[in-house]
This record gives structure tokens, sequence and C-alpha cells, in this order.
């Protein structure tokens, strides 16, 4: 199927408590690693959203940047284009599938990937953080200036989400996922029953939603020996062997919308080696296609 790629970059660090994920769409933008991505004739790399300071807080912060972003991701949508975001924390997750779903005319599924469940509320997070929020907003629970980034109203339904690769949460965000009908795949199921029956099932479960889905991609799903370039990186995470050929599995498929990749921190990214990593997951995602 034909697809033009747009990159946007989301330079957010406000979102979580060491920010240096808000230099990562700067530094892939210039990383060598994204050179023959930024060369493709499909792709082309559209703006990268920086905070705005002095709102009044990181709510404001985050809740303007995700704004802009859902309107960046829905016009692309709108042209045809299927997006590419590129973080910045994964608070931004809220700007991206607002944006996506405010573009579909029927509910949308979303995958998340993720070391992390980033379902607490402002009630119920120990941290505080905003990057341990996200998949709450979006499925209507949270402070109303992020629930309400890109029009009022749930942006997912509970039956349409999944998440693979968990291995890092308190107790009360499991059990708002629970309480919803929201599937987690812990990284122990995945041990038990491979990646590829995990993933398929997930997949087929966002594949419900009739709108069509996407995928969002925390980089600290891989281990951190594979990606150490990460905000908050978790040991004993998947490996690219599991993970790369169940994304390259999604190539093609007409019902994928966007794809997220978030949490990408330069500072700690030993040797490049994850920024290359994110440029091959685009590559298997998005292959190019042959004389294109
Ligand atoms: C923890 C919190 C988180 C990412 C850390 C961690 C959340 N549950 N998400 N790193 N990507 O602070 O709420
Ligand atoms: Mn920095
Ligand atoms: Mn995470
Ligand atoms: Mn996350």
């Amino acid at each position: 199927m034909h697809r033009t790629l747009r990159l946007i970059g989301a330079a957010s660090g406000v979102g979580a408590q060491d920010p240096g994920c808000h230099a990562g769409p700067t530094a892939l933008h210039r990383a060598h690693a994204f050179d023959d991505l930024q060369r493709r004739p499909d792709l082309s790399w559209g703006e990268t959203l920086f905070p705005r300071q002095a709102l009044g807080g990181r709510v404001a912060e985050v809740a303007d940047l995700c704004q802009r972003l859902a309107e960046a991701v829905r016009q692309a949508r709108e042209r045809g284009e299927t997006p590419v975001v590129l973080g910045g924390d994964h608070s931004c997750a809220i700007g991206t599938w607002s944006g996506v779903r405010a573009a579909s005319p029927a509910p949308v599924g979303l995958l998340w990937l993720d070391a992390h469940l980033d379902s607490h509320t402002p009630e119920s997070t120990h941290s505080g953080a905003l990057h341990g929020m996200p998949l709450a907003c979006l499925l209507g629970q949270g402070d109303r200036r992020l629930v309400t980034v890109g029009g009022p109203g749930p942006k997912l339904l509970p039956g349409h989400v999944a998440l693979i690769g968990v291995r890092s949460y308190e107790p009360e965000e499991r059990e708002f996922l629970d309480r919803l009908g929201v599937r987690v795949f812990t990284i122990d199921e995945v041990r038990q029953r491979g990646l590829p029956a995990v993933f398929g099932e997930a997949l087929a479960r966002v594949r419900q939603a009739p709108g069509g889905y996407g995928v969002s991609l925390d980089l600290d799903v891989f281990d951190p020996r594979e990606a150490p370039g990460v905000g908050s990186p978790e040991p004993a995470g998947l490996s690219q062997t599991e993970l790369m050929p169940a994304l390259a599995g999604l190539a093609g498929d007409p019902a994928l919308l966007a794809l997220e990749v978030m949490e990408f921190n330069p500072d700690r990214d030993a040797g490049g080696r994850t920024a290359a990593l994110l440029a091959r997951l685009i590559g298997a995602v998005f292959p190019r296609r042959h004389g294109a």
C-alpha cells in the first residue's frame, strides 16, 4: 500500500522526573542513524514541537504541547499521511492519539508497548510525573486540561486497548486498567507464552476498533542493554530479536493509522545504539517500497 510518512517531533521533558527526553527529537534529526531515513522520498520531517514555558505549571505546559501535537497529527491524517511521532516523554501520547481520533470517523484502537502502565490519575500517582498518566487520560480519567485535549470525551475505549511488555507499575494503575477491562500482557506472560502468541492476541484486540489502530512504543519496552537511551531504563525487557519481527508484521496493514516512538533520551544513548534501533524500527514497520 501507498504511504506518505510524516515525522513529527514532540520535544517534551516536563512530563518526566528526568527531563532528558526533551532533547530526543532534535538529536534524532541530526543523528547519522537517521540519514537514510530522511533521504526516503516517501518520508518528510515535519515540525518539531517544543514546550512553551511560563504557562502556569507542568500540566498547562503538557496540555498546550499536546494540543498543538494533536492538531499537527490530525492535519497529517486528513492529508492522508501516516504520522510518526518521535518523543519526548510519553505524556505526549495524549496529543498523538487525540489527533488520530479527531481525524477518524470511528473509534480507534491502540497497542501500547511499554515497561510501564502509564495509567495513573492525579489521585493515584506516587511520583506526580505526567508521563505516568497518559493512557488514563486517553481513557477519560485525569486532569481536565489533559483529558479534553483535542475535544471532550474519552479518546479510546478500553476494549480497543492492549499493553505488552509491562514489568514496573504501582497497584492503583493496574486496578484502574483491570476495572475498565484493558488487556495487560506483562513481561511474565510474554515469557510464558512467547511474544508471537501475545502480540497476535493483542493485535486482534486493537484491530477490533472500527476506525483502525495505532502503536505507541515506549523505548523502555526493550531491554536496556539493547536500548540504553531511554528516560527510565527497566531491566529484563524485550529483545529486538523478539519485537522487530512482530513489528515488521504490521507492514502493509492498511488499518495501521500512526506510530509513535517515545522516551528517547540521547544523554543516555551510549554509542548511539538506541537511535540506530529507532531508525531500524521505523524501517521495519514502514519498509520502503521497492522502486519507490
Ligand atoms: C511510574 C510513575 C514511567 C515511563 C516512568 C513510572 C512511570 N509508574 N513511565 N517512565 N516511561 O512515576 O508513575
Ligand atoms: Mn538536556
Ligand atoms: Mn515506560
Ligand atoms: Mn511510557
